[in-house]
């Protein structure tokens, strides 16, 4: 009977180390030999497979140790590099976080870190490398061969200064993934490889909504840049039997959000002309239609896409789509002020009615040579296979965008 028993555990045992392997993407070795530190347990249970495997882990009278999960984070110092990083610390990994060398002092560069109180976690570990480099790519996976997960968030992203950038936006946003592709190839094969690619590839759209078979359309040097970053992550997966995948991200904000982005430029002014700070904003196309989320629940997608069975691109939006105006007139009313439109085209004015004053202004030096007049998404593959949704609607964005901006402005 206890032979019998023993038998059973061994099998269990063997069977279970088996199938959690290639989901940890730990040596087997090191799960045999993993230390007893049990709050590092890794993030194993993400997808319904993974937790059907751990099922079998719970039954057995025995705790397995496992080593903490490392992920690679490029672009850790831009918005969702922040909010992936939180995401992942919270769930027990080991974050490699890299960013392009800066003249500039690190404790002003990782503003977004500090602001989220993680710039010292002591499971973050911070490198330099520039992913439009190829042997600053070689090099780090050089260091960190044993990374399990890489989330390129790396890129030149503010979609106007790519029309002054293009070569440089293309080396970066472009042969960046690739340099990083050919990196893990060579090094390690068996890294699980996100590709932060963008609604902006379907530019001029081609359907409505949009979706992960709809056709790209880029109107930018930055789309298309992204779109050969899109394409080789592709070619990858499928040339080398590499998990690689793109998550085509909707727009997605924060509090943290670039100043040079319309929802942070608009939710800081807001509060600069309230408190008498400013007078009146400047804006480009606020006609233009986009489908806006939270930061803070894109990178939940980011991560579910690594832990599937097979790598595939995942469309991840809000599935609504609101005019800049709408978020400009939802913006003021937070704070009280009610806007009245005045005029046409590049005369237009937004006024503020209780005092008659001009507070938005158009200026053609926002305009873009080439626009994305409407995008919306469908994300219904990412809810129904990996159980994702949008918790945070445009309306509840804005009013959190304007409020943070609020408690900041002096
Ligand atoms: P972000 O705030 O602009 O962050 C991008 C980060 O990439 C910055 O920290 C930037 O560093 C870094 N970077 C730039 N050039 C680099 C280089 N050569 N090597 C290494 N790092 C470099 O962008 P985000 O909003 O977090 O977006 C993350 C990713 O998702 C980007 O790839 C973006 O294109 C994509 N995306 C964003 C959205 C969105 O709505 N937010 C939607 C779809 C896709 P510096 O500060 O030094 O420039
Ligand atoms: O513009 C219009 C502008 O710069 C949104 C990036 O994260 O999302 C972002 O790209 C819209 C455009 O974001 C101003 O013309 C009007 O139609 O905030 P944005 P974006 O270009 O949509 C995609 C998905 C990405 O992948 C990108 O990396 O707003 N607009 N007036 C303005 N835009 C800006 N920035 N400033 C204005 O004054």
């Amino acid at each position: 009977m206890l032979n019998f028993q023993c038998l059973k555990f061994m099998c269990v045992f063997i069977f279970t180390c088996i199938n959690i392997w290639p989901i940890i993407g730990a040596d087997l070795s090191i799960v045999i030999n993993a230390s007893d530190d049990e709050t590092k347990m890794p993030p194993v249970v993400a997808s319904t497979n993974t937790a059907q495997k751990l099922i079998l882990v719970e039954s057995i009278p025995v705790s397995i140790s496992l080593p903490p999960k490392k992920a690679m984070i490029t672009g850790i110092a831009g918005q969702d590099g922040a909010y992936l990083a939180q995401h992942l610390l919270n769930l027990g990994y080991i974050v490699i976080g890299t960013y392009r060398r800066t003249s500039m002092d690190l404790s002003r560069y990782f503003w977004r870190l500090d602001k989220m109180g993680i710039s010292h976690h002591p499971n973050i570990i911070f490198k330099t490398c520039d992913v439009s480099d190829s042997s600053s790519c070689f090099n780090i996976f050089q260091e960190h061969p044993d990374v399990c997960e890489v989330y390129n968030l790396a890129a030149q992203s503010f979609v106007k200064e790519s029309f002054t950038t293009q070569t440089s936006t293309l080396d970066v946003d472009g042969k960046g993934p690739l340099n990083l592709l050919e990196a893990i190839r060579q090094k390690n094969k068996a890294i699980r490889f996100y590709q932060a690619s963008t609604s902006e590839l379907f530019g001029k759209v081609q359907e409505i909504p949009q979706s992960e078979t709809t056709p790209f359309y880029p109107r930018s040097p930055y789309a298309t840049a992204k779109q050969y970053g899109h394409w080789m992550t592709v070619l990858y997966r499928e040339s080398y039997d590499m998990y690689a995948c793109c998550g085509i991200l909707f727009n997605h904000e924060s509090p943290i959000r670039g100043e040079e982005f319309v929802s942070r430029k608009v939710a800081k002014a807001v509060a600069q002309i309230k408190k008498g700070i400013q007078e009146c904003v400047e804006l480009g196309n606020i006609d233009a239609k986009r489908d806006w989320g939270f930061s803070g629940d894109y990178v939940k997608a980011m991560h579910l896409m690594l832990q599937q069975s097979t790598p595939e691109e995942y469309v991840i939006a809000t599935g609504k789509t609101y005019t800049v105006r709408y978020m400009v007139e939802k913006a003021f009313a937070r704070v009280g002020m009610i806007i009245r439109w005045e005029g046409s085209e590049d005369q237009e004015r937004g006024i503020d009615t209780a005092t008659s004053k001009i507070v938005v202004k158009i200026n053609p030096k926002f305009y873009r040579p080439a626009e994305v007049d409407l995008l919306i998404g469908d994300a219904s593959k990412a809810e129904r296979e990996l159980g994702w949704k949008a918790e945070v609607s445009a309306d509840q964005l804005i009013d959190m965008m304007v409020d943070a901006e609020m408690e900041q402005t002096l």
